[in-house]
């Protein structure tokens, strides 16, 4: 008789997880619950997206007679709420949101957990039904009780204690990690629940694809131009001229790059000397992962998790994916730096 394979729901895995930490009290597991919880209503929405305006308002009513708002605002209210609900979360930091949000019900303002959010990134890309994502971390806050504060907030990358994406493509994923290992779930649309699909995701050592907006190529510093240049030329003992795969959309390509092995460069460029990705929102959510995969993220020189951050929004530029290729454009910063420095040393001055 042919054995049908046990499916395991988001629910249950972080369930059985949690039996993996024994003091765990169960506050994490609820929250990851509680978002992939509003998850699954901002995926019901996004799904329609292509039959309702979603520029600007819509000038439609819903049924409690709100006005249907903007996709990504709608999708900031609809964590927001599940993460009030919750009571494990003292405060929400969202890219969508100036500064942060103290949730100070009775049972949430001394909760241990802080969430930063960016609800639906990439939502440009919505209008051409381009995959687009939800992006998540979970920190224990270092206030010790009442109101959080901002620097529950601009804590290190490598203080995070969860960080996951919703990937709103053909098929809605939610990638996790909670610092032992990535797991992927399929939402089955049949059932209404995440579904184990991914175990114990492993990003490749190396990769044949560079994922870059080559648009920015002439505003980028010498040495990335040179790793570009690099990636495309022929070399058949690395396998080059490697393929530019860039949706433009962070999570669409982080995904790729965590499942084929490959490069992602959001770098600085002459007009934004720090990129355009969110070091809290963006950056250290994806770098944990990737980490946790196996592979690296930096910023051209420094890991990105050890970056101390001074403000929220703050930008930082990002090479993310298979270890060997991160530290390959890592080496070509290296060398032009050392090569800058050598330069500039008075005397230094190379005689022919
Ligand atoms: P560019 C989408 O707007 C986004 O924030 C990320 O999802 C994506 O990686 C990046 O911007 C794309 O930026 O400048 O290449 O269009």
């Amino acid at each position: 008789m042919k054995t049908t394979k046990k499916v395991i729901t988001l629910d249950e895995f972080i369930y059985e997880r949690e039996r993996d930490f024994p003091f765990a009290t169960g506050e994490l597991s609820g929250l990851l619950r509680d978002i992939g919880f509003a998850a699954k209503i901002v995926n019901r929405e996004v799904n329609k997206a292509g039959l309702v305006d979603i520029l600007g308002t819509t000038g439609i009513s819903n049924t409690t007679g709100d006005e249907v708002k903007k996709l990504d605002l709608f999708a900031n209210e609809q964590f927001i709420t599940s993460l009030q609900v919750s009571g494990e979360c003292c405060g929400i930091a969202s890219e969508e949101m100036e500064t942060f949000l103290p949730i100070n019900t009775e049972d949430a303002k001394n909760a241990k957990y802080v969430v930063t959010l960016d609800p639906l990134d990439g939502s440009s890309n919505i209008d051409v039904n381009v995959g687009i994502g939800t992006i998540f971390s979970i920190y224990r806050r270092q206030s010790f009780f009442g109101p959080c504060t901002l620097e529950d907030f601009l804590q290190k990358g490598s203080r995070q204690v969860a960080a996951g994406y919703i990937f709103y493509g053909s098929s809605t994923m939610m990638v996790y990690t909670t610092g032992n290992g990535v797991n992927g779930f399929t939402l089955d649309p049949s059932i209404g629940e995440f579904c184990l699909s991914h175990p114990n995701i492993k990003i490749p050592e190396t990769g044949k694809i560079y994922s870059v907006n080559q648009g920015n190529f002439l505003k980028f510093d010498q040495a990335i131009k040179d790793y570009i240049t690099y990636c495309q030329s022929e070399d058949k003992t690395t396998g080059r001229p490697y393929s530019l795969r860039y949706i433009g959309s962070l999570v669409a390509d982080v995904h790729r790059s965590l499942l084929y092995g490959g490069i992602f460069m959001y770098p600085a460029s002459k007009g934004a000397p720090q990129g355009k990705l969110r070091l809290l929102f963006e950056c250290f959510p994806m770098s944990f992962i990737i980490e946790q995969a196996g592979g690296k993220a930096s910023d051209g020189q420094r890991r990105i998790l050890d970056i101390q951050p001074t403000e929220l929004h703050q930008k930082c530029p990002v090479f993310l994916g298979s270890t060997q290729m991160v530290e390959k454009v890592e080496e070509f910063i290296r060398q032009a730096r050392e090569a800058s420095a050598a330069s500039a040393t008075p005397g230094s001055a190379v005689t022919a």
